[in-house]
């Protein structure tokens, strides 16, 4: 286990997709194996290599490394995207933390039966913009700089940025409201690394299509 990291998931965002995100933003290039379907994660299981049975599993370092939040506080200490102090990152475990609990939300839209969707579309929405994007809007108000938390790029940006994307697919006319995250949005996307990410034909996953759909849950729920 050497070189590159290796992350095992199935080929669509779900809770890999911040993972991909932060490789991606600190510039480290990693391979991927998909499973296909459920006997890929019945060997990953009994083969030992997930401490909890579940993915994401991202072998790094040597370690094969489970829990979407314990994976991305290494890759975002390694790569210096964990704030300059333990202030800083106290308020980026904040900011992140809601954008985990919002990212939970949009994620679990696609897998809700037909009879949920419409309510469980309006609940996101409402919360995106009355209890998130209203609050990042705020702190880039307040503070005035280019980042949400210090002087440089950190976790906090890079995943609400992909937060903006996701948002942007179903609802774009949201931002009119949001001009600093507008900007921000702007601004974070021209940073080398993520520019090339957002390029097509980058490890970013699309959202998933109704096939996508059917085949995690065969891979989770059969
Ligand atoms: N707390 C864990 C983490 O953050 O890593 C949860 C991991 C988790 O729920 N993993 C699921 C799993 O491995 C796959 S992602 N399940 C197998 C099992 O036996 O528990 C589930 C998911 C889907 C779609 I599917 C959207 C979001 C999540």
């Amino acid at each position: 286990m050497s070189g590159k990291p290796r992350l095992h998931y199935f080929d669509g965002r779900g809770r890999m997709e911040p993972i991909r995100w932060l490789l991606a933003a600190a510039g480290v290039e990693f391979e991927e194996s998909y499973m296909e379907k459920n006997a890929d994660l019945k060997k990953l299981q009994r083969d030992g290599s997930l401490l909890f049975q579940q993915v994401p599993m991202v072998e790094m370092d040597g370690m094969k490394l489970v829990q979407t939040r314990a994976i991305a506080n290494y890759i975002s200490t390694k790569y210096n995207l964990y704030g300059k102090d333990l202030k800083e990152r106290t308020l980026i475990d904040m900011y992140v933390e809601g954008m985990f609990d919002l990212n939970e939300l949009l994620m679990t839209y696609e897998i809700q039966p037909a009879d949920k969707k419409e309510q469980h579309f309006a609940n996101m929405m409402d919360k995106t913009e009355s209890r998130y994007f209203s609050v990042f809007e705020k702190v880039l108000k307040d503070h005035g700089k280019d980042f949400l938390v210090g002087n440089q790029l950190s976790r906090a940006d890079v995943q609400l940025l992909e937060i903006i994307l996701m948002i942007e697919e179903w609802k774009p006319e949201m931002f009119a409201k949001f001009p600093l995250l507008q900007s921000f949005k702007a601004r974070i996307s021209n940073i080398p690394t993520i520019k090339k990410f957002l390029q097509p034909g980058s490890q970013r996953k699309p959202p998933s299509d109704d096939d996508a759909v059917d085949k995690v849950m065969k891979i989770f729920y059969s």
